[in-house]
């Protein structure tokens, strides 16, 4: 006999611009939609209006005036779909839908993964930037100080969890990766296991911040590993964190990296290495919707 549905869902997304991007989803998930639904349509939300500049093509470029853009999604059937240093595409986390569904692939990165956005006939342009974004690398250029160091304040990529009335979980992250990087430059939001991870019967992990950090650890991996053995995602997300300190020569206060859990019962878990790390969570229970801003614990 199939599970009877759960008059609950929770969404969980980074930063503030979480709390529109929440919106979205819950109203996919009020009524009756799928937790994969419900984290594209957030994601998709930021992608088009990003005030922080840090998400979709009126994100910052890289240091040769480039916005590359990187995405990822993750079911609960461990499928998964990625594209990195896209150029051009609205919407990267649809692409990397339409990789998930729609090829034998779980990563297309650069001019392929732009043709595949093409073919798919998603909404493709020329890769201009931004007034605003022009302006900060104009700026950026007198110096050209690379020194890859995330804020610590109240912007950055955006990244989801999803678990709906039907008890599947998805996850999803969509960036346009660190300011001023080098052209060609990946982070660890469209690597499956870095930036997200949808562990099948445990839960789910995502992160925000210094991708390196992330990428070196497999920190998402490492999360939702942490509550395959019985963590809470409260633990999972402080236990993540330190491996990830631990295992980075750098000193935690010069960088930032944030985590967002979430098990199959509905338990949350958020945690950053330092402070200024904030996250939105959206609930229905029992008919009653909520959305609301929090800021997450941090270690150092
Ligand atoms: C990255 N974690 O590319 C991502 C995104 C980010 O400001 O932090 N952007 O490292």
């Amino acid at each position: 006999m199939p599970t009877p549905p759960t008059p609950s869902a929770t969404i969980l997304s980074t930063w503030k611009h979480g709390l529109p991007a929440n919106d979205a989803a819950l109203a996919i998930l009020a009524r009756g939609g799928s937790a994969l639904d419900a984290v594209e349509a957030g994601a998709r939300v930021v992608e088009l209006d990003c005030p922080d500049r840090s998400v979709g093509l009126g994100g910052m470029p890289d240091r040769d005036g480039i916005v590359t853009l990187d995405a990822s999604i993750m079911t609960d059937d461990g499928r998964c779909g990625s594209v990195a240093a896209v150029e051009g595409v609205v919407h990267p986390i649809s692409l990397a839908r339409r990789v998930m569904e729609d090829t034998p692939h779980c990563l297309l990165v650069g001019e392929g993964a732009r043709q595949f956005a093409q073919f798919c006939k998603l909404e493709v342009r020329a890769n201009t930037l931004s007034p605003e974004a022009e302006q900060a690398w104009r700026k950026w250029l007198v110096e050209k100080n690379y020194a890859p160091v995330v804020n610590i304040e109240n912007h950055d990529t955006i990244s989801l969890l999803a678990l709906d009335q039907h008890g599947r979980l998805a996850a999803a992250s969509t960036t346009s990766g660190l300011s001023f990087k080098m052209h060609g430059r990946v982070g660890d939001s469209p690597i499956v296991g870095a930036g997200i991870y949808v562990e099948p019967k445990v839960g789910g992990a995502v992160c925000t911040g210094l991708g390196e950090m992330v990428l070196r650890t497999l920190g998402a991996f490492v999360a939702a590993d942490c509550m395959r053995r019985g963590a809470k995602p409260q633990e999972a997300c402080e236990e993540a964190l330190r491996i990830v300190m631990a295992k980075n020569a750098a000193d935690p206060k010069t960088y930032q990296v944030g985590m967002l859990a979430l098990d199959f019962d509905g338990n949350i878990g958020a945690a950053a290495v330092q402070t200024g790390f904030n996250y939105a969570l959206g609930r229905i229970e029992n008919g009653a919707t909520s959305n609301t801003l929090f800021d997450a614990r941090h270690l150092v």
